[in-house]
């Protein structure tokens, strides 16, 4: 033991002694310096929690990271730092916040990041929701605002529309005939699916099996297509995060987008074909047509090929999920709360009665009902995130430092059920959107179910019109009960997180007929 001990500190006086600890000492003092200088004069960097070396924040996420930075905006405020990976990021959670990066900093934020999803699945990003800030973004936002999502354009789709919700109920309605309950879920996937379908290529989809390049019928049917990007698209691939990884693709994400791309294409190959062997009557053009006879804009650009499957990717995949989730979202919590559905069947009764359909040139008169959507918009909301933007350049948000190139998450799940900014947050209240001595501003950013800036949601009004129209002719057409043994507060409003929340269970309802027996009969509904 004394030997021991001897030997120990002879061995530190030999240290002492020699002048490598002089220099061990003052290359520590010099790092310890420079650290702290750096701190000084460095990038003053938002708070946020302590990151781990090289996998730095990712823990944090968790699997519902909507609610896990929600948590966190707690301890460090609405503007948060954090290090994904290798890659920095910043997370915004209030509308203050919101209204900075959404509105004032628009021109630095609105890019978006090359992922590899852009990358792989999108052709290297020559799609519209992937696009970088340049002229292929330009001529695509330009290509929506004036061909595609036109008022004009919405109106043609009126048909299909009505078509579509007759379908439904009357398919609900048989279903539930002798009191059955019905899958609401399964059965709008479906409907929607086809429907969306429809406006974007002419034809219902469903059903139908994709092609391989040699002509042999694939196993995958189309719609599983959609079904299977939102699920990798939704999730985290590893090599976003930590690139060195990348090679390794871990959970095959990288190979089955390749593969989806493929059988996308092989569809859309032959779409494409289709369209341009015929000419629509004028007024009938669906959205296929309408890209391939595009004109050449002032510098003569077109629209290559490639971009036009991208973009009609980006249309399908951008349009079925929301769609469906906006629809779904809503009809539960009007499930949820029998009080508020029967306000809005009133509503129906005294404005448009019992003796013929709602036609869509009645939803201007039908406030509560579209009150309840935009409540249900916000709790819980269909897309919790904002689609990932970038950076363009270094800027200060909140006196902070933010360098060229850093991620920006804005939580809109996070603006929309914080008690900081909407009373009792989590109580579903359609009156909020009513009362006119306290009304939700669209320029105060507390309310941003589409996004906000040059990135906002192109397909917002014809996705609004879609959910009112469709919500008010159920309800209209339909009284709603829960299967036997069920009240209200069992109705299950868990969702879990992806491009869209995802109700963890089924919904079903049991669907009789309320109004006049003509008024089916008249419309083609078979009870
Ligand atoms: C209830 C339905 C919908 C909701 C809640 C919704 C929500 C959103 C949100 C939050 C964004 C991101 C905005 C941002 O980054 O600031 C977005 C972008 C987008 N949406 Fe929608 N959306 C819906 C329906 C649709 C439909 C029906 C279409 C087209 C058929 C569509 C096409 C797109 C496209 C192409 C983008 C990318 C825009 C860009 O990056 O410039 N959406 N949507
Ligand atoms: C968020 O915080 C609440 C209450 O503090 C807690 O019950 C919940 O588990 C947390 N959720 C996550 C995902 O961190
Ligand atoms: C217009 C149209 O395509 N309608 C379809 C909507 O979806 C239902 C349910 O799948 C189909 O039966 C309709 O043909």
């Amino acid at each position: 033991m004394v030997e021991v001990m001897h030997d120990t500190l002879g061995k530190f006086a030999d240290l002492y002694g020699s002048y490598w600890y002089y220099i061990g000492t003052a290359a520590v003092g010099l790092l310890v310096l420079v650290l702290f200088y750096r701190k000084l004069t460095g990038p003053k960097l938002p708070p946020g929690p302590f990151a781990w070396p090289v996998i730095g924040n990712i823990p944090h996420m968790g699997t519902q990271p909507h609610i896990s930075l929600l948590n966190l905006s707690k301890k460090y405020g609405p503007l948060m730092y954090m290090q994904l990976g290798s890659v920095p990021t910043i997370v915004i959670q209030s509308p203050e916040m919101a209204k900075e990066v959404l509105r004032t900093q628009d021109h630095i934020w609105a890019s978006r990041p090359l992922t590899i999803v852009g990358e792989v699945f999108f052709y290297d990003r020559q799609d519209l929701l992937f696009a970088p800030i340049g002229p292929l973004f330009k001529l695509l936002r330009r290509t929506c605002v004036n061909s595609l999502f036109t008022p004009k354009r919405i109106q043609q789709f009126q048909a299909v529309r009505k078509e579509m919700i007759t379908l439904f109920i009357q398919k609900l309605l048989q279903e539930c005939k002798g009191g059955k309950p019905a899958t609401v879920d399964n059965m709008l996937k479906e409907t929607n699916f086809n429907n969306i379908s429809k406006i974007l290529y002419g034809k219902s989809y469903y059903g139908l099996k994709t092609k391989n390049v040699d002509g042999s019928l694939n196993a995958r049917e189309f719609h599983e297509i959609p079904e299977l990007w939102a699920k990798v698209a939704g999730g985290v691939i590893v090599g976003d995060y930590l690139p060195f990884l990348r090679p390794l693709d871990i959970g095959g994400c990288e190979a089955l987008l390749k593969t989806l791309r493929e059988e996308f294409n092989v569809f859309l190959t032959s779409v494409i074909e289709e369209h341009r062997q015929r000419v629509p009557a004028p007024g009938t053009e669906d959205f296929v047509d309408v890209l391939l006879t595009l004109p050449a804009d002032d510098q003569g650009h077109r629209l290559t090929e490639i971009q036009i499957k991208s973009f009609l990717q980006d249309l399908t995949l951008g349009g079925i999920d929301t769609t469906t989730t906006g629809i779904f979202w809503p009809l539960l919590q009007l499930m949820r709360h029998p009080e508020h559905r029967k306000k809005v069947q009133e509503e129906l009764d005294v404005v448009v009665g019992r003796d013929r359909l709602v036609d869509e040139s009645d939803l201007p008169r039908l406030p509560y009902l579209r009150a309840t959507i935009k409540e249900a918009f916000r709790v819980p909301t269909a897309v919790p995130f904002l689609a990932p933007r970038e950076s363009l350049e270094a800027c200060k948000i909140a006196g902070y430092d933010i360098p060229k190139g850093t991620r920006l998450i804005v939580n809109a799940y996070a603006i929309h059920n914080s008690p900081e900014f909407w009373l009792e947050p989590e109580k579903f209240d359609p009156d909020r959107f009513l009362d006119p001595k306290n009304p939700v501003k669209h320029d105060e950013y507390k309310y941003i179910p589409f996004g906000g800036g040059r990135r906002m949601c192109p397909g917002m009004d014809s996705a609004t019109l879609f959910v009112e129209s469709f919500l008010a002719r159920l309800l209209h057409c339909c009284d709603l009960s829960l299967p036997e043994g069920m009240i209200p507060q069992d109705v299950d409003s868990g969702a879990s997180f992806g491009v869209t929340l995802a109700p963890t269970t089924s919904l079903r309802v049991i669907a009789t007929p309320r109004l006049t027996l003509k008024v089916y009969k008249d419309a083609g509904i078979a009870l």
